[in-house]
């Protein structure tokens, strides 16, 4: 994967980008977004464009945190989580654990449209999957698997890099006012075995409001899902506060019901509101976030609430790691 440039954010706060417009996690976000606005520009709809941005992103083996290629659980079976959301009668569905499937925001859109339910996991999730027509495939890539090799052998990573790391969450803003979400992820590398973090946890790893706005989150699950990550950050936008600064006052405000020092946490969120204003912040420096709507694409710097800078502990690291 190519790194992307990473730009200074002027004042995104106030910033009003024309729309449609994605807001997205991490340097690939970029491509993301440019695949979700492609495909909106194409005659899809804004669900559509946010399912096909998060595609790329889960079909990009080089990626070792989302779809295929991810690192695995534990045991060595690599059990992904995706949610979708959209804005209109908050429709959503999600997928937890679901193995051999490599494209698990696919399905939690098959869980929102086409079952009672909004959540699925493991096995059960798989089948739904095969009952839908979703093929299976070993999703641990060789370089994976020797990498996890290692990991059981001596308890230790291979080295994480900048650009293969760390979940996809995507949000969207349609020319009509139409808000829409998706998250999806590996997971932390080497997790217990049935382990889900926050990125299918409605409210947690994701949160769209149709009134408000949407956010989604990155970094450290179970920092996030204690405390209803993405949903707090909405709740601050509807209290005023810009996309970056909803975000950052989350972080805060985690850090001190958690008790530890922001830098300890390991959590990243993005926001954009009603009105096409975005922003992000992070608990580390260093954390990108990418922007694209129509003549503009690139992925700014949020807001860094300490400086302790993001390697490979933004999220994806093994859990002995970020203890
Ligand atoms: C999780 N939040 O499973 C995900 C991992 C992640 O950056 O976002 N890493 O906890």
């Amino acid at each position: 994967m190519m790194p992307h440039q990473t730009t200074q954010a002027k004042s995104t706060s106030l910033i009003a980008a024309k729309q449609p417009v994605f807001v997205s996690t991490w340097n690939f976000g970029k491509p993301a977004n440019e695949a979700s606005l492609r495909r909106y520009n194409e005659g899809g709809s804004l669900l559509d464009a946010v399912e096909e941005g998060i595609r790329l992103t889960e079909a990009d083996t080089s990626n070792a945190s989302v779809g295929a290629g991810g690192k695995p659980a534990a045991h060595g079976k690599v059990q992904l989580d995706a949610c979708i959301m959209y804005g209109p009668g908050s429709k959503a569905g999600s997928v937890g654990g679901i193995e051999d499937i490599k494209h698990p925001i696919s399905v939690a859109r098959a869980v929102m449209e086409k079952t009672p339910h909004v959540l699925l996991v493991g096995q059960g999730a798989r089948d739904f999957a095969m009952e839908q027509g979703f093929a299976p495939q070993n999703l641990l890539t060789p370089q994976e698997h020797e990498a996890w090799k290692t990991w059981k052998k001596e308890k230790q990573s291979l080295e994480v890099g900048e650009d293969n790391h760390d979940t996809i969450a995507l949000v969207g803003l349609d020319k009509y006012g139409t808000l829409a979400g998706g998250c999806s992820t590996s997971g932390l590398a080497y997790k217990m075995p049935g382990r889900v973090g926050d990125s299918p946890i409605l409210g947690s790893g994701l949160y769209v409001d149709n009134e408000i706005g949407a956010a989604g989150a990155t970094g450290v699950g179970e920092n996030v899902m204690r405390f209803c990550g993405s949903f707090m950050v909405v709740e601050y936008m509807r209290q005023g506060l810009s996309p970056e600064d909803a975000c950052a006052e989350t972080i805060r405000r985690i850090a001190r019901l958690d008790g530890r020092s922001i830098e300890e946490l390991h959590i990243n969120f993005i926001a954009v509101n009603k009105q096409g204003q975005f922003g992000a912040a992070g608990t580390g420096s260093g954390f990108p976030y990418a922007v694209t709507y129509p003549g503009f694409s690139e992925v700014l710097q949020s807001k860094a609430l300490s400086q302790k800078a993001i390697g490979i502990e933004g999220g994806n690291a093994p859990i002995e790691e970020q203890q």
